[in-house]
């Protein structure tokens, strides 16, 4: 039975919203397995770099050297202290603490800081994975893995239990963005390269690739870029994306991620808070799902400016699939906007959000602050529609939105989607 009046409209979609089951296909988030690499707790949350970016903001006296010898505990306090005591918590940052802190049925309103920690102390890594998963309404996450950070290389290299809630994601930024210092450790991990592009040291890049795709088995090969990317380039980047990446993605089956547009350490001092933003070329984008076909792309980029053309470029190549707010994006305002824009241009064939958490209790927020945003625009779009005289049935709702929360993603895969079956009618 049709949706009868817009009231109901309004309803269902809230409901469906609040109750699809999501796959988050992009965090930093790591099974149990990979212990304190897995960051979760009050003092995580308050030490998040977007917190302590702001934090600066109001200590003009603190010397940046001060603020990294402190312990997180110390930091924790001094993020608490200024941005949730001596002012109004309203960032999107610092509401999603509270949002966290109120999701777990902590008392938001004592302030008491001493007591949340005390809520953390009791429970294990384990039993908190069980409990965030539970409550975001997350159902299955993919990790960001990185093979050259020597702590995760680590647990991969002594074997790791897989944990069907978590996924991998091969993350590459230091062989495409900084060869000239990567090819050396390639080396030292017995691959036969040099800093030259020659025959053998492209083979052996590939070689690396392959040997971290079969042990992670990722669902797609990633890499931040800044915005000077272009494509097609005479670089040590160009000849690497179009001699192995490229080549290797596509017997794998999985896509290239292209995360495009960060400046890397605008303030060096400020450790992952210091990175920035910049204006990028989409048609670096056209051009490389132009000239490789048979390759798939994802692709989220930094620049509010560029959101428009990557939304067009979108519509012109089948083989990409642009996804997620990302980060300095990641704010309601500019969430909805180019939710807007993107259901406007795309339907439902893009994956509106992905979370970016960082720290695992973050899905208790980044989740429920976007499913806010997504519901208000997919009902303003269903009543456009509805005004022609169509009409639109729960079902209908349904299918868009388990396509917008990971469901067109699988497609574009050609995986079998995790929430497909689930069939899970809850309430987050
Ligand atoms: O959003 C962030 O936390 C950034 O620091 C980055 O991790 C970014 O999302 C990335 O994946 O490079
Ligand atoms: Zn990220």
């Amino acid at each position: 039975m049709p949706i009868q009046t817009k009231e109901e409209l309004r309803q269902v979609v809230q409901e469906t919203v609040n109750t699809t089951p999501i796959s988050d296909i992009h965090t930093h988030l790591f099974t149990e397995d990979f212990g304190s690499i897995l960051l979760w707790g009050i003092d995580e949350l308050l030490t998040y770099h977007y917190l302590v970016a702001e934090t600066f903001r109001f200590h003009p006296e603190l010397s940046y050297d001060a603020f990294w010898a402190m312990s997180k505990t110390e930091q924790a306090d001094l993020i608490w202290q200024t941005l949730f005591l001596d002012h109004t918590p309203y960032s999107e940052a610092c509401r999603g603490v509270l949002t966290v802190l109120n999701r777990l049925g902590l008392d938001v309103e004592s302030r008491d800081l001493a007591s949340y920690r005390e809520y953390f102390k009791k429970l294990t890594t384990g039993e908190y994975i069980d409990k965030v998963f539970e409550l975001s309404g997350v159902t299955n996450v993919c990790m960001t893995n990185d093979p050259f950070a020597d702590a995760e290389r680590a647990v991969w290299e002594k074997g790791t239990e897989a944990d069907p809630r978590f996924h991998t994601a091969l993350r590459i930024d230091p062989l495409l963005n900084q060869w000239e210092t990567t090819w050396a450790r390639l080396k030292e991990w017995g691959y036969e390269v040099e800093q030259e592009l020659t025959e053998t040291t492209l083979k052996s890049i590939r070689s690396f690739l392959k040997d971290w795709i079969e042990r992670m088995n990722p669902l797609y090969m990633a890499v931040s870029l800044p915005p000077t990317f272009a494509y097609p380039e005479a670089s040590v980047r160009g000849r690497l994306i179009d001699e192995c990446i490229l080549p290797v993605a596509r017997e794998a089956g999985i896509p290239f991620a292209m995360m495009i547009g960060v400046r890397k350490k605008v303030n060096p001092a400020l450790g992952d808070a210091g990175d920035s933003v910049g204006k990028s070329d989409v048609s670096a984008v056209e051009n490389i799902c132009a000239q490789n076909p048979d390759n798939k792309f994802l692709c989220t980029i930094l620049s509010r400016d560029d959101q428009h053309e990557l939304t067009v470029a979108a519509r012109k190549f089948r083989n990409l699939h642009v996804f997620g707010c990302w980060w300095f994006l990641n704010n309601p305002s500019i969430i909805e906007e180019m939710t807007r824009m993107r259901f406007e241009l795309l339907g439902a064939s893009v994956t509106p959000q992905h979370s970016d958490c960082r720290v695992l209790d973050q899905l208790l927020y980044k989740w429920d602050h976007s499913r806010i945003i997504i519901a208000k625009v997919l009902y303003d779009k269903y009543s456009d529609v509805m005004d022609t005289g169509w009409k639109i049935t729960r079902e209908e709702i349904a299918r868009d939105c388990a396509d917008l929360f990971g469901g067109s993603f699988w497609k574009f895969l050609g995986k079998p989607d995790p929430n497909a079956s689930s069939g899970a009618e809850k309430k987050y």
